[in-house]
């Protein structure tokens, strides 16, 4: 009788231990560090093909960086002519700006082509 109850106590702890071997694998799942990319991204605007990309928006103050892949020059200039205007080099050229301090949205164009326009909205 003692014999087969200490049997059946190995039993017990090695099925408790395969139990809890398994159970840090499983839990591993999260990546955080996608969500931080995409945060950064919505700082960003790159003109791509003569165009600004989708409208975006911003905190107050946020610090813009501008990319341009075009080989044409282009400018990040608002409608209204004071609230930001900046000149961005072509072929893989940047330039930063602050947003405004003022939230609403703010439509902007390119002094060179006046056809190219986006929206930047400020919260
Ligand atoms: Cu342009």
């Amino acid at each position: 009788m003692n014999t087969g109850n200490a049997r059946v106590t190995l039993l017990l702890a090695a099925v408790l231990l395969g139990a809890a071997g398994c159970a840090p694998g499983g839990g591993s799942t999260a990546s955080p560090a996608a969500s931080a990319t995409s945060a950064s991204a919505a700082t960003a605007i790159t003109i791509r093909d003569f165009g600004y990309g989708a409208p975006l928006v911003v905190p107050a103050g946020a610090a813009l960086t501008v990319t341009n892949m075009d080989s044409a020059e282009h400018t990040v200039s608002a409608d209204d002519g004071s609230a930001f205007d900046v000149e961005v080099k072509g072929s893989g050229g940047t330039a930063t700006f602050t947003a405004p301090s003022k939230p609403g949205t703010y439509a902007y164009h390119c002094r060179y082509h006046p056809n190219m326009h986006g929206t930047l909205t400020v919260r």
